[in-house]
């Protein structure tokens, strides 16, 4: 089914005529201006442009949803609303929602410190599987700017905080934590920026909730950009399951006021006292706060890469242990052995690089195409990037100069944090006489499909993609993307740490 959603109103009645967000979300049936049936597979397209500013949950339950911010005609931002209470998150799979695709699309929460919650999160996927979250920008939780708790899925291009810190609305009156995926297995992370915040820059508790002897999971996290986390730049921890992690060719930089002493990339918590728990860590490539890479950033030397990583205590080093191949921890293994620079980190039935070798590149031009192409940056008409992405990126590329964002404090409101995304519209709706979401326009240029017959759910190539996919990921230039867009991106970088010293 496709929702051409017509209103930024949160409202959900079946006839009168406007198609919201809530109402594709829900998978709720609609009768005017064309009927859609409830409970099914569903795209969200958008023939507006603005804030989408929700009054209530809107948790997806229902599987099989492509959430396409690249068909606005401006592009869509998601806020909290004022009669939103208790406070949720805003996008939010659960109970059974699998099968999500969310691109191209802001979401901003904001603080409410009337409103006291835990839960405030902009994005979190809530157990579920096979998810897709590709350039968002995601910023202003209260809880975390980004939460999974997913299998099968992946986080990428996308902008992840700063958060709302500072009496925002937290039941602590400093929560300044953005992104843990907990737990998670088989998860890719890539090409993302995660930035200002305390804690949790990139946290991995890999696994499953419910523990049981011999849980595992997987995560490759690859040619990211992490800037500014004064107290935790990313964690892994057993607390979920054994671990078994790839780290390649990522950027983490200090900020304004990065504290050394417990700021590693990642801190090793072996924290599992009854499941055997173990780690296979590989590190290649990292340039961090505490290594540098030979040819990156202008470097004449290479770090050991186990410099970059930290275990808390001195229990957590006795206690971390490597991981034989059935996911059980192998104490032959022991404290900094846990990590190597040799052979993919691969869990029990992994047989396969869960990645295409050309789509790592080295650090510095993987900072160059983060900041080039991250976040919501494409809209129906073309490039959108928002001013609040706008302001991010150009003072990551400038982070080595005064005036530093954040010097003194972290944010407590979305005005302290740049305010919200001024959108402006491109345009209005495309004529579509047949309603299937593919222009008349579109559909005439390209031949395979028919103006007048709804046929977004044919294949007319046999290339797997449907009809109406073949035009969301024309608008989102994907066949531009994955052939000479990675490593393509251009731009200023700052030097090696922004010009800090090395911790
Ligand atoms: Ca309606
Ligand atoms: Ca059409
Ligand atoms: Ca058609
Ligand atoms: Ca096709």
């Amino acid at each position: 089914m496709v929702y051409k959603i017509n209103s930024l109103e949160d409202s959900a009645v079946p006839g009168d005529g406007k198609i919201t967000y809530r109402e594709c979300a829900l998978a709720l049936a609609v009768t005017t201006p064309y009927a859609i049936p409830a409970n099914r597979p569903r795209y969200c397209l958008f023939e507006v442009a603005g804030a989408i500013i929700l009054q209530s949950p809107a948790p997806i339950t229902q599987p099989h949803i492509y959430i396409a911010g690249q068909s606005s005609p401006g592009g869509v931002e998601f806020r909290l609303g004022a009669n939103y209470n208790p406070v949720d998150s805003l996008i939010d799979t659960r109970a059974g929602g699998n099968h999500m695709i969310l691109r191209y699309v802001r979401t901003r929460l904001g603080e409410h410190p009337d409103r006291i919650s835990n839960n405030g999160d902009p994005i979190r996927l809530n157990d579920t599987s096979d998810q897709i979250i590709d350039h968002v920008s995601t910023m202003f939780g209260t809880d975390e700017s980004l939460n999974p708790n997913c299998r099968n899925c992946t986080i990428q291009w996308s902008i992840i905080g700063p958060n709302m810190c500072i009496n925002a609305g937290h039941t602590s009156s400093v929560h300044c934590k953005t992104f843990f995926i907990n737990p998670g297995n088989n998860i890719t992370v890539a090409h993302n920026i995660s930035q200002h915040g305390q804690f949790r820059g990139i946290n991995l508790g890999l696994g499953i909730k419910q523990r049981v002897a011999g849980t595992f999971g997987q995560a490759d996290v690859f040619n990211n950009v992490t800037y500014h986390f004064t107290d935790e730049t990313g964690s892994l921890s057993d607390q979920n399951g054994s671990a078994y992690v790839n780290y390649i060719a990522n950027v983490a930089f200090r900020g304004p006021n990065d504290k050394p002493v417990s700021n590693f990339f990642p801190a090793i918590f072996a924290r599992d006292t009854v499941d055997a728990y173990g780690f296979n860590v590989y590190m290649k490539d990292n340039v961090t706060q505490r290594t540098r890479v030979f040819g990156a950033f202008g470097q004449i030397v290479s770090d050991a890469q186990q410099a970059s990583v930290w275990f808390p205590t001195a229990d957590d080093l006795a206690k971390t242990c490597g991981v034989n191949a059935l996911g059980v921890a192998d104490c032959t293994i022991k404290g900094y052995d846990v990590i190597q620079t040799s052979f993919y980190a691969a869990a029990p039935g992994i047989t396969a690089l869960q990645f295409e070798p050309w789509h790592i590149t080295g650090p510095e031009q993987a900072m160059r195409d983060a900041l080039a192409f991250a976040g919501a940056d494409l809209c129906r008409d073309g490039p959108c990037r928002d001013n609040v992405d706008e302001m991010y990126i150009e003072d990551i590329r400038t982070c080595d100069r005064a005036p530093y964002l954040f010097d003194t404090s972290f944010p407590g409101t979305a005005a302290q944090a740049g305010g919200y995304a001024q959108i402006m519209p491109t345009g209005g709706s495309l004529q579509d006489t047949d309603n299937d979401g593919m222009p008349d326009s579109w559909e005439v240029r390209f031949r395979n499909t028919n103006p007048n017959v709804w046929d977004a759910n044919e294949d007319a190539d046999g290339d797997g993609y449907p009809n109406i996919e073949e035009y969301l990921n024309f608008l989102a230039r994907d066949d531009l993307r994955y052939a000479g867009f990675i490593g393509s991106g251009l731009g200023a970088l700052p030097a090696y740490n922004c010009g800090r010293a090395m911790f």
